[in-house]
């Protein structure tokens, strides 16, 4: 299925198609909507009297995007203390560093001054995301955010050093490379 990517009619379209492919719930692409998504599920399960918790994950890019923020306006005006997002701060989006493209600093200010409960976390550490996933359990009344640091392409060094591998497939020497460091082969 994987070398259907981004094929007419392939489940992997490159962006996700609702009933597509199993859990995909919601046709989304353009970055933003997730977030919005999260709170309609808050307010669903309070509705049908359902008790989970929602994780919503957001790249640093998608920030720039306003819909976020409106969503993050949402979710503390409902109070949804049982939405948790995980931002990935990766300091990159598609065309550049963050900081250049449109910055986010101060961030944890940001999400503060919007209602939101907010915790960092080495995004690279599973037991430091783990622990921190547990700890917003304890919030009451607002929304949290996880904001987990971490570095695009993190692992292979070549990738690590050129932002533009974004959208774009390693060659299959490049692949090879790739396997070698991930392996700690090389
Ligand atoms: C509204 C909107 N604008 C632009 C794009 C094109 N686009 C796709 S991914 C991306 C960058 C996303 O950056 P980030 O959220 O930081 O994700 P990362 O690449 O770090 O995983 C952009 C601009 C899009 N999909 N939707
Ligand atoms: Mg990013």
């Amino acid at each position: 299925m994987i070398w259907t990517l981004r094929e007419v009619d392939s489940p992997v379209q490159g962006h996700p198609i609702q009933n597509l492919l199993p859990g995909v719930e919601a046709t989304t692409g353009s970055l933003g909507q997730g977030l919005s998504v999260g709170v309609g599920h808050v307010l669903g399960g309070r509705l049908n009297q359902l008790d989970y918790r929602v994780y919503v994950l957001l790249g640093d890019g998608e920030c720039e995007a306003g819909q976020i923020w409106e969503a993050a306006m949402a979710a503390a005006h409902y109070k949804a203390d049982n939405l948790v997002a995980i931002l990935d701060y990766n300091k990159f989006q598609e065309t550049g560093p963050i900081s250049r493209e449109m910055g986010l600093e101060p961030l944890v200010q940001k999400w503060q001054s919007f209602g939101w409960h907010v915790a960092e976390a080495d995004g690279h550490d599973v037991a430091d995301l783990l622990a921190k996933f547990d700890a917003v359990r304890q919030v009451k009344g607002q929304p949290s955010i996880i904001i987990a640091h971490t570095v695009k392409g993190k692992g292979v060094s070549f990738v690590e050093a050129d932002f533009t591998f974004h959208g774009r497939a390693l060659t299959a020497e490049q692949a090879v490379l790739a396997r070698e460091e991930l392996n700690g082969t090389r």
